[in-house]
């Protein structure tokens, strides 16, 4: 039973691999566009991140995680209201319909930076990697701007 178990891990892991070849590689069909970092004051921990993501291929594809050396973690958040007030939520995707261009905004859904582990000042150039279903990865480099709409909307 274990080894028959394995056989199939063996297998379907061979399937995946073929599958991924074949099928359109997110990576390669998304554009970036007007990607930026938001500068935040000494002090603070978090972060966030913003772009566009126009998925110029025929199928669908979503962006499932995002990574940069910047912070400890790095999240996939939207804002939703509840009882009166925008709260931040994660998601576990972001849908990107083929032929579509998604919006990661100030308000809207964001590449969430937690803990970060340097000071950001406007004008420096940062790194984020966005990680798509398919396993496949863009390495973007971002800059900073200061961003002057606020993330909180209840004082
Ligand atoms: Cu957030």
């Amino acid at each position: 039973m274990r080894y028959l178990t394995k056989q199939l891990g063996a297998a379907c892991a061979l399937l995946c691999l073929s599958a991924g070849l074949y099928a359109g590689n997110a990576a390669d069909n998304l554009q970036v566009q007007d990607i930026y970092v938001r500068a935040v004051p000494p002090g603070q921990s978090n972060s966030a991140a913003f772009l566009s993501l126009t998925n110029a291929d025929q199928t669908d594809h979503a962006l499932v995680a995002a990574e940069s050396s910047i912070s400890k973690v790095a999240e996939l958040h939207t804002h939703l209201k509840e009882e009166g007030m925008m709260k931040m939520r994660r998601v576990e995707r972001i849908d990107l319909p083929p032929g579509e261009t998604v919006k990661l905004q100030p308000g809207g859904l964001h590449v969430m930076l937690i803990g970060l582990t340097k000071q950001l000042s406007p004008g420096e150039d940062v790194d984020i990697t966005l990680v798509f279903e398919d396993g496949s990865r863009t390495a973007l480099t971002a800059p900073v701007k200061t961003v002057q709409q606020t993330m909180q909307h209840h004082h």
